[in-house]
């Protein structure tokens, strides 16, 4: 057995051990395994929790971190799992998540997570075991090529290949990971490099070649900006993820309510600007409301701040925003004219950049183009048959705004619920809904969910969490429910259980001459009450309406534990309005066909 940590230190370290992590991490340390330096380096950077599976690959560095006792190391039950939890972490409190996998198929077990939070710019660094570097190549045992796999989906990635590089490694994974546009940062570790010994050097500074990302916008295109902003008549502000990501959200408020410019988001963007506010247009592209599509149809100027015109948002690209010209605000020069042709790019942190534009914007006149849009408001609002006695959806996501008043943070899953959320849901402030914009991944909310609960522990802001997802996403990764149940992890989870595929039904309902291939899964679905039950959480089942409101709130009342509200929602109800694949934003359905 090789000496540990414990075995190492002199009497002044171990008085140091009563002291932060962060503060044990500025003593440099010699002659450590790779694995105790890597611990050490991970102290340094303030990490508190990790997201993991241990297995063969990995087993000295579980060991050091066991023997460093300061991590909580939240066991999951899939690496899938871990990686989302990491990634609703790193988006609630804005700092790193952390996963901890062994090689082989832990590390492709989280190619799923990886992607979406690449997708997303969420930054989290995940580490993954290696066979042993002579053996690399070799089809080993447990050996896949993690970083071929993964560098398509990731900022950056590394291979450690010597104990001393391991500390330098990690400030540079997590400085990539956290700045610029963030995203997910793969650390490659062949055991044999976690096994030999080396030196623990405090870091002085942190240099990555090559690599700056660019804060400050360019003046003269900034007072372009603002110009054409003073002159515009039917101005849009269309706000994305990168508002929320950069801190942007309060400047974005200034610039639209000192200047009463309407703001529409995408779904990533909401929150940064509060639902209930007049000049909310809504969410806009395909499932966005009439409202907000209208406007940006007719807009003569379409203000774009850390949003990357998605085609989920635009609509038929040739058609999109016909009359508008475009200021483009991003971090990532490459998302930049991409999809649509900007008249003023702005490359830049868009917190910095605000700073620097909003005090040259002098109130353009809005007066009328605001006029028209509280016509189309009060024309076009969001419907669904509030008198029904089924449980609808959209009922159930009003109602938890209601109980919640906007302020719980809503994590969602992919498909109808997620798009119901988006409108029904009121939310009033940045990083209050954690969902998978980019990838659109099944399976992401539950865990997601627990990442965001387990970041208040350590110490964001504390919230209720509610997990809100489809009865097929659930299935995907329910295991989860089981590491709620280990740590005690507050979660609520919604399950507007409809019984299909719901999303996939809807476009079979209305473009596939109501087909219903392979989306209804009513011949199997399980008691889902029950199946929270068996493993050890509190589970509901909601089937009326006038059961809908006492569900949520003892839902929210208990935080000892997660628990599975099962709503037995109407399974044939669609979202709507619905802009058809191909059509532009203003070619919207707003009601079902038949209905009409
Ligand atoms: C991992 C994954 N597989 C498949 C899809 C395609 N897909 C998008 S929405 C959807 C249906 C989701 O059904 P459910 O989870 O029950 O939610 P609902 O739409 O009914 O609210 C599917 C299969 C996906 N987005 N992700």
């Amino acid at each position: 057995m090789g000496a540990g940590i414990e075995a190492r230190v002199g009497p002044s370290e171990i008085r140091l051990r009563n002291q932060s992590l962060e503060a044990q991490a500025v003593e440099p340390a010699y002659d450590l395994s790779g694995a105790e330096i890597l611990v050490r380096a991970l102290a340094e950077q303030g990490v508190k929790t990790l997201f993991g599976i241990p297995g063969g690959a990995v087993l000295g560095l579980a060991d050091a971190v066991g023997r460093y006792g300061r991590f909580r190391w939240i066991l999951t039950k899939h690496e899938q799992g871990a990686t989302h939890a990491a990634d609703g972490y790193a988006r609630y409190s804005g700092r790193v998540g952390v996963v901890l996998v062994t090689s082989g198929p832990g590390s492709t077990n989280t190619v799923t997570g990886i992607a979406t939070a690449y997708m997303d710019s969420s930054p989290i660094v995940v580490l993954t075991g290696q066979v042993p570097l002579p053996m690399v190549g070799n089809d080993a045992f447990q050996e896949v090529d993690t970083i071929g796999v993964t560098r398509p989906i990731t900022k950056h990635s590394f291979l450690l290949r010597s104990p001393n590089d391991i500390a330098d490694t990690v400030r540079k994974a997590f400085y990539i990971a956290g700045s610029g546009r963030p995203g997910p940062v793969v650390i490659d570790m062949p055991k044999d490099v976690l096994a030999a010994h080396g030196d623990y050097i405090p870091s002085a500074e942190i240099v990555v070649r090559g690599y700056k990302p660019k804060i400050f916008g360019h003046a003269h295109q900034i007072s372009r900006a603002a110009e054409r902003i003073n002159r515009a008549r039917r101005p849009v502000l269309y706000i994305g993820g990168g508002v929320v990501a950069s801190g942007a959200s309060d400047l974005v408020r200034r610039l639209a309510i000192e200047n009463r410019i309407p703001v529409t988001s995408t779904l990533m963007g909401l929150g940064a600007f509060p639902s209930d506010h007049p000049l909310w247009l809504g969410m806009l592209g395909m499932h966005g409301t009439w409202t907000a599509n209208m406007a940006v149809q007719t807009a003569d100027l379409i203000i774009a701040i850390g949003a990357r015109f998605d085609d989920r948002v635009t609509g038929r690209v040739a058609d999109f925003a016909p009359q508008a010209d475009i200021i483009h605000i991003d971090i990532d020069s490459s998302v930049i004219g991409r999809n649509v042709q900007v008249d003023i790019p702005i490359v830049g942190d868009a917190r910095h950049v605000l700073i620097d534009l909003v005090p040259l914007v002098k109130g353009p006149d809005t007066k009328e183009w605001l006029e028209q849009i509280e016509r189309w408001r009060q024309d076009h609002p969001l419907r669904y048959d509030r008198e029904s006695q089924a449980v609808k959806p959209q009922y159930v996501i009003e109602k938890l705004a209601e109980v919640t008043d906007g302020e719980a943070v809503i994590v969602t899953d992919v498909g109808q619920h997620q798009m119901w959320t988006a409108q029904f849901y009121r939310f009033k402030h940045p990083r209050t809904i954690i969902t998978s914009g980019g990838l659109g991944t099944m399976g992401f909310g539950l865990p997601a969910a627990m990442g965001v609960a387990i970041a208040q522990e350590d110490g964001a802001p504390r919230r209720p969490v509610v997990a809100i997802v489809g009865d097929g996403g659930f299935q995907m990764t329910m295991e989860e429910l089981i590491t709620a149940v280990a740590y005690r992890v507050p979660v609520k989870v919604f399950v507007i259980n409809n019984g299909y595929l719901g999303m996939v039904r809807q476009w079979q309902e209305l473009f596939f001459g109501r087909r219903y291939v392979a989306s209804d899964l009513r011949q199997a679905n399980p008691d889902l009450a029950r199946v929270a039950e068996s493993m050890g959480a509190m589970g509901l089942r909601v089937e009326r309406r006038e059961e809908v409101q006492p569900a949520i709130e003892k839902a929210l009342s208990c935080d000892s534990g997660p628990v599975v509200i099962d709503f037995r929602v109407d399974g044939q109800e669609n979202v709507f309005p619905m802009v058809p694949a191909g059509a532009a934003l203003h070619e919207m359905i707003e009601a079902r066909p038949s209905d009409k």
